[in-house]
């Protein structure tokens, strides 16, 4: 195992007015397009940035007021980033917006001879309205009739929660991988039925685990992120978590063509360290996103000191980042400083948090329902557009 490295800076390639008043066009963007006529729909949509009504466009802006963002390309991995997704699809469900989700696999497992991709699964489920919604994991209406059956053999690991409906996704992705198929185009088969909206592709086909380092009563170890994550409730300090095989990892076919021709980058509200660091781990991808011509836009997943969900204070402890937005914006970085972002969207308990080279915007970030998803992802949207 190597010492995974999550901020490695990379001085980024491009150089653009970012004030630049020229039209779109000829900032080679060329596919944004005016849309006037979406205004209307969209103050109908009430559910995006109201800076559309307004006939003067946002100070500093490069846009036309009425441009909206054509494709948008989010990383995401489970939970956070699915409830955001389905933000982002309402809030651009009037216009011809398509949307590029770049899916962490570094939670993948295989268990009783399945590969299962939880994140991929996740999103797939959330977008498709199959989703548990309580625990943001697994179908709905789902029974554990395998699973008894499975513990009554005393077959291990009990920990894992597989529901009855989620192993058949898990058989038709584990066949189709003994089969030859790739874990993009088994991606794209599933979603034919779940059909969530937007085009899922996993970071890479290439097989990469996230391990986390630990030291308890049994010895300095390695064991899997889900042993940690559902076994041991992160509850086991992590020394370091290492995403195995990721150095010889390619990104999936479409990934790095999205990211080049993306008007809008998101980094949803996902786990920064084995969620958007893993992805970010695989070689080209965060090349790719410093030298693309789209505006990046975080929106924190840890609001005041905890984050909304899950356990991104035990990983961000672990790699030595404070359990904050200040924490997270400083892991991320300025763009225009060798890092990811252009703009960064915090909870107002958070108001102060800055970083020179990053538009710092204040709005409400719990996901409480999907108006409010929606209206963090259209703040993410506009703040995309003024930069
Ligand atoms: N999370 C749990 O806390 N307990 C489980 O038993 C569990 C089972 C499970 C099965 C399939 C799947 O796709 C996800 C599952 N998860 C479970 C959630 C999973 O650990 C997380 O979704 C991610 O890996 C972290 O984001």
């Amino acid at each position: 195992h190597r010492a995974p490295a999550l901020a490695r800076k990379v001085p980024r390639a491009r150089s653009v007015p970012v004030h630049s008043s020229t039209a779109p066009s000829a900032r080679g963007r060329g596919k944004l397009h005016a849309c006037k006529s979406q205004k209307s729909s969209l103050r109908a949509a009430k559910l995006c940035p109201c800076w559309l009504d307004s006939a003067v466009p946002p100070v500093n802006s490069g846009f036309n007021p009425g441009e909206f963002p054509r494709s948008i390309v989010t990383l995401a991995g489970g939970i956070g980033g699915a409830r955001f997704l389905r933000g982002l699809k309402s809030c651009v469900a009037s216009h011809q917006t398509e949307i590029t989700v770049i899916g962490n696999t570094g939670d993948d497992i295989e268990l009783f001879g399945l590969h299962i991709s939880p994140d991929l699964d996740t999103v797939m489920y959330t977008l498709g309205n199959g989703i548990h919604e309580e625990q943001g994991w697994g179908r709905q209406e789902e029974t554990f009739v395998v699973r008894e059956e499975l513990k009554a053999y005393g077959i291990e690991p009990q920990w894992f929660g597989l529901g009855d409906r989620d192993i058949a996704t898990h058989i038709i992705r584990t066949q189709m991988l003994n089969s030859g198929y790739t874990l993009s185009d088994i991606t794209k088969a599933l979603c034919a039925r779940w059909n969530p909206g937007v085009q899922l592709i996993p970071m890479s086909n290439d097989r990469i685990e996230t391990h986390v380092e630990i030291e308890d009563e049994d010895g300095r170890r390695f064991i899997h992120f889900q042993e940690w994550w559902i076994k041991m409730r992160a509850q086991t300090p992590a020394m370091r978590f290492v995403a195995v095989n990721s150095e010889n990892s390619t990104p999936a076919p479409g990934v790095i063509s999205a990211i080049n021709q993306a008007d809008l980058i998101l980094l949803p509200p996902s786990n920064p360290v084995v969620s958007i660091g893993t992805i970010l781990q695989v070689p080209g991808i965060r090349t790719a996103l410093l030298q693309a011509s789209a505006p990046i836009i975080g929106v924190s997943p840890i609001i005041g000191d905890a984050p909304v969900r899950g356990m991104a204070d035990a990983c961000l402890s672990a790699i030595g980042v404070s359990t904050s937005a200040q924490g997270v914006l400083e892991l991320y970085g300025a763009r225009k400083h060798g890092g990811l972002l252009d703009g960064w969207l915090v909870d107002p308990v958070d108001q102060g948090t800055q970083l020179a080279g990053v538009d710092v915007q204040a709005l409400p970030l719990l996901m409480s329902d999907l108006e409010a998803s929606a209206a963090i992802a259209g703040a993410a949207i506009e703040l995309g557009c003024r930069i």
